[in-house]
């Protein structure tokens, strides 16, 4: 696995520069999460930082990376080009930056959709990303309040926000965000 200035010099290289930032402010935010809800820092860290790894590639190198690595999309998948990097950033996460941590690998694979079951490290990458220091959104304030408290909290402002902006522009959810929101729901009746 490359150790962290490794990754770092990598990322510099693969991101322009506002993603390169957000990707540190996420790792940064990890790390600060983790140590409220009991998750190891470096491995926060870490996720953190490449979990938008794949975000900056062209769509025609995204394609090529498909078919060179056998990754098959769902036809919902194929159309939601926005999911296509963290699915393929996962898989470069364990084939090029040679992560062998599931968990790291999972919360990459599952910071854009979420999923039903999502792991601690999973839900504080996926609230890292909406609570990061460059983060500017209306109601970030809220997120950054409630993600303080309670991460099913956050995690259902999170999801209700995304849901509710996706089908206004009548985007198709995900299965696994659909799924993720009906949990939450449900532990939160
Ligand atoms: O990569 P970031 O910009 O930091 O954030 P992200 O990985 O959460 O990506 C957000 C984008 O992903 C946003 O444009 C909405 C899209 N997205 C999130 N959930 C879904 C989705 N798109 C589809 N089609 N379905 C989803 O469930
Ligand atoms: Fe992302
Ligand atoms: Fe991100």
């Amino acid at each position: 696995m490359l150790t962290v200035p490794q990754v770092k010099d990598l990322l510099s290289r693969r991101l322009c520069e506002y993603r390169y930032v957000h990707s540190l402010n996420v790792a940064d935010e990890a790390r600060r999460l983790a140590a409220i809800y009991g998750e190891d820092g470096d491995r926060a860290y870490y996720a953190g930082l490449i979990h938008d790894a794949m975000k900056d590639v062209t769509h025609d190198s995204a394609l090529s990376y498909m078919k060179n690595y056998g990754i098959n999309l769902t036809e919902l998948e194929l159309a939601g080009t926005k999911l296509w990097h963290s699915i393929l950033g996962a898989d470069y996460a364990a084939r090029f930056i040679g992560v062998t941590d599931e968990g790291i690998i999972n919360a990459v694979r599952y910071h854009t959709t979420a999923r039903a079951g999502m792991s601690l490290l999973e839900k504080i990458i996926y609230l890292a990303d909406y609570t990061s220091a460059e983060r500017s959104y209306n109601g970030v304030e809220d997120m950054r309040a409630a993600v303080d408290v309670s991460l099913e909290k956050a995690m259902k402002i999170a999801l209700d926000f995304t849901v509710n902006d996706l089908n206004s522009k009548g985007v198709p959810i995900h299965p696994d965000t659909l799924a993720a929101l009906n949990e939450i729901n449900v532990i939160l009746t």
